[in-house]
C-alpha cells in the first residue's frame, strides 16, 4: 500500500531559520517523512507578499533549502523543492480563486491582523490570496495531513472548503486534508519577550536563536536570556515564561522530559541552568550549521538537487491541475 501523503512548507523570509522553525517543523518533519510520502517546499511564491530584494530572496531561497536538508529532511526519501519551481502552484491558485469567495477570503484573521499593523497603502492583494494559494499548495498533491501551527489552522480549514465545493461542484478532483496541529510544547517563544512567538522576523534580534548563528553567539543569547526572580528552574508558562520556554527548549533538543531536567537543576539557579542549555543547542546545531554552509558552498550541486526535487513535483501536480482544467470545461490544448 503507498503512504499517505503530507503536505509542509515555510516561507525563505530570513537569512537564516530560527530555533522555532526547527523544534514546531523540521524535527517534526523529520520524522513524519519516514511514514509519510511527503512533500516541502520553499515557499518563494508565499514570501513575495512582503517586500523583497530580489536577489536576497534567492539566496534566502538556497540558504531554507539548505537548512532542511541539513536538519535531516532527504531530497532522495521526501520531495524538497521550491514552490516558484512547480508552474501548477500559481495556476491552481487562480482556478481556486474563482470559487473563493470575497467575503470568506475577508474573515482569515492572519490578513486581519497583517493588513492592519501594515496600513491599507502596503497591504497587497497577493496578502489577501495568500490563503489561496496555500490551498493550491495542498491540494495539488492529493494531501492527506498537513502539519502547521495553530495559527495556519484557519487556512487549512478553507482549503479543505475548498476542496468539498470543487468536488461537489465538478467532480472529485481533491482529496480532502486533515490539519495536523503543532502541539503547545512545541512552541518556542522570544527569549527577551517570552510571551511573543520567536520569529524570523522579530524587530529585535537579541531574543531569536538562529540555526546558522555562530555558537558563541546562541551561547550569549541564552545567558543573557529573561528570566525571572524567583530564581528556581520551575516550568510555569503563566507565572515564569522566560524560564518556562528554556525549559521547553532543553527538553525538546535533548528527549528528555521537562520534569526530570527540573530535578537536575534544582537548587542550582539559573546561571548553571543556561550553561547547560546552551551547551545542549551548541551541540545540536553545530552540526546542522556545519552540513549548511557547505551545502551552501556549491550551490551549482543545491540546484540540481532541488531542478530534481522539482521535476517529481511537477508529476503529481500537473497531473491534479490537468483534472482539474477538463472538470472546469476549459478546452484542452491538443
Ligand atoms: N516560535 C515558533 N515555535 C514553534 N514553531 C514555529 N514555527 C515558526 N515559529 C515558531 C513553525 O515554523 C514553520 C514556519 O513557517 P513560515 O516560515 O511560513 O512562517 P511563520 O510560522 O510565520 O514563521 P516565522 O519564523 O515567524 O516567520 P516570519 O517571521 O517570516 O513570519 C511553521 O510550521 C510554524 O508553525
Amino acid at each position: 500500500m503507498s503512504k499517505p501523503r503530507l503536505y509542509s512548507g515555510m516561507q525563505p523570509s530570513a537569512d537564516s531559520l530560527q530555533i522555532g522553525n526547527y523544534i514546531g517543523a523540521l524535527m517534526q518533519w523529520r520524522d513524519l517523512q519516514e511514514t509519510y510520502d511527503a512533500y516541502f517546499s520553499v515557499v518563494d511564491l508565499h514570501a513575495l507578499t512582503q517586500p523583497n530584494d530580489p536577489s536576497e530572496l534567492r539566496e534566502k531561497t538556497r540558504r531554507t533549502a539548505a537548512q532542511y536538508i541539513a536538519a535531516g529532511i532527504e531530497p532522495s526519501k521526501s520531495t524538497l523543492y521550491v514552490q516558484s519551481h512547480v508552474r501548477a502552484h500559481a495556476e491552481l491558485a487562480w482556478i481556486l480563486s474563482t470559487i473563493t469567495g470575497f467575503g470568506e477570503a475577508s474573515r482569515m484573521t492572519q490578513f486581519k491582523d497583517k493588513s492592519q499593523r501594515y496600513g491599507a497603502d502596503a497591504t497587497n492583494v497577493g496578502l489577501f490570496t495568500y490563503p489561496v494559494l496555500m490551498a493550491a499548495d495542498i491540494l495539488l498533491y492529493q494531501t492527506d495531513i498537513v502539519p502547521v501551527g495553530d495559527d495556519q489552522k484557519q487556512h487549512v480549514e478553507l482549503t479543505r472548503d475548498l476542496a468539498e465545493r470543487f468536488n461537489a461542484r465538478y467532480g472529485d478532483a481533491f482529496r480532502v486534508p486533515i490539519p495536523v496541529i503543532q502541539q503547545d510544547t512545541a512552541r518556542i517563544y522570544d527569549l527577551q519577550m517570552p510571551t511573543a512567538k520567536m520569529s524570523k522576523s522579530a524587530e529585535s534580534d537579541a531574543g531569536v536563536l538562529w540555526l546558522l548563528d555562530d555558537p558563541a553567539a546562541s551561547a550569549k543569547k541564552i545567558m543573557r536570556a529573561v528570566t525571572d526572580s524567583e530564581g528556581s528552574v520551575r516550568y510555569d508558562r503563566e507565572a515564569k515564561p522566560g524560564v518556562s520556554n528554556l525549559l521547553v527548549i532543553y527538553a525538546a533538543l535533548t528527549g528528555r522530559q521537562i520534569p526530570a531536567i527540573e530535578d537536575e537543576y534544582a537548587g542550582r539557579g539559573y546561571g548553571d541552568f543556561k550553561k547547560g542549555l546552551a551547551e545542549v543547542v551548541v551541540e545540536e546545531f553545530g552540526p546542522v550549521r556545519q552540513r549548511a554552509l557547505e551545502l551552501l558552498d556549491d550551490p551549482a550541486e543545491l540546484d540540481r538537487v532541488l531542478a530534481a526535487n522539482a521535476a517529481r513535483a511537477d508529476e503529481v501536480a500537473d497531473a491534479t491541475l490537468a483534472d482539474v482544467y477538463d472538470k472546469m470545461g476549459l478546452l484542452r490544448r491538443v
